[in-house]
C-alpha cells in the first residue's frame, strides 16, 4: 500500500483569524506532513515485511523495533498529521454538550481539562504531541507522546484531540511561545466536535 497526503479540510487561510497563518499551515501540511509521507512510502517500496500493512498496522509493527525506528516515527507521523488536520476548526474551541458534560465528570471542570492539556503539551521535552484520549478505563485524560508517537503506539487509549507541539507547528506565528500556541488552540482552533465523535 501507498500512502498519499490528505487534502486540508479547510483552505490554507482558514485558520488565519484564529492564529494559524497561511505560512505556516502551507508549510506544514505541504512541506512536513509530505516530507513524511514520502519517506514512509520509500520504506514500503523497499521493505517487503511493510506491503499491504496499513498504516495503523505498519505503526504497531515498527514499535520498539529500534532497526524500524525511522519506519515508526514516519508512520507515526503520517497517523499524528492526519488526525491534527481533523483536530483543527476555522470556528473552534466550542466544546459540544455531550464531551462538555463527560470532560466535567472526568477532571471535575472545563478550566482543569485546559490545565492539564497545557501542563503535558508544555512539558514535552523537545518534539512531540499532546493528547486528550479516552482510556480504556473509560475515562478522559491527558498525556503527552514525544517525537513521531501517539496514542495507538503506546496504547494508553484512543485519541479524542491531539496538538502538534513541534517547533515547525508554532515557531512562525508564536516564536518561542508554546504556551501561547497551547492555549490559543483549545480557545479558538480545537475541534472539539471532532474530540467528541471520537469518543464514539
Ligand atoms: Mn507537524
Amino acid at each position: 500500500m501507498t500512502f498519499s497526503l490528505p487534502a486540508l479540510p479547510y483552505s490554507a487561510n482558514a485558520l488565519a483569524a484564529g492564529g494559524m497563518s497561511q505560512e505556516t499551515l502551507e508549510l506544514h501540511h505541504g512541506k512536513h506532513h509530505q516530507a513524511y509521507v514520502t519517506a514512509l512510502n520509500g520504506f514500503v517500496e523497499k521493505m517487503p515485511e511493510l506491503a499491504g500493512k496499513s498504516l495503523d498496522e505498519i505503526v504497531l509493527f515498527a514499535k520498539d523495533k529500534p532497526d524500524l525506528a525511522p519506519v515508526f516515527n514516519n508512520a507515526g507521523q503520517h497517523w499524528n498529521h492526519i488526525h491534527f488536520w481533523q483536530a483543527l476548526n476555522p470556528n473552534g474551541g466550542k466544546l459540544p454538550g455531550r464531551l462538555e458534560a463527560k470532560i466535567a465528570e472526568d477532571f471535575g471542570s472545563v478550566d482543569a481539562f485546559k490545565d492539564s492539556f497545557k501542563t503535558a503539551a508544555t512539558t514535552q521535552f523537545g518534539s512531540g504531541w499532546a493528547w486528550l484520549i479516552l482510556g480504556s478505563d473509560g475515562k478522559l485524560r491527558t498525556t503527552k507522546t514525544p517525537n513521531g508517537s501517539n496514542p495507538l503506539a503506546t496504547g494508553e487509549g484512543k485519541a479524542l484531540l491531539g496538538l502538534d507541539v513541534w517547533e515547525h507547528a508554532y515557531y512562525v506565528d508564536f516564536r518561542n511561545r508554546r504556551p501561547d500556541y497551547v492555549s490559543n488552540f483549545l480557545d479558538k482552533l480545537a475541534n472539539y466536535e471532532f474530540a467528541e465523535a471520537n469518543l464514539g
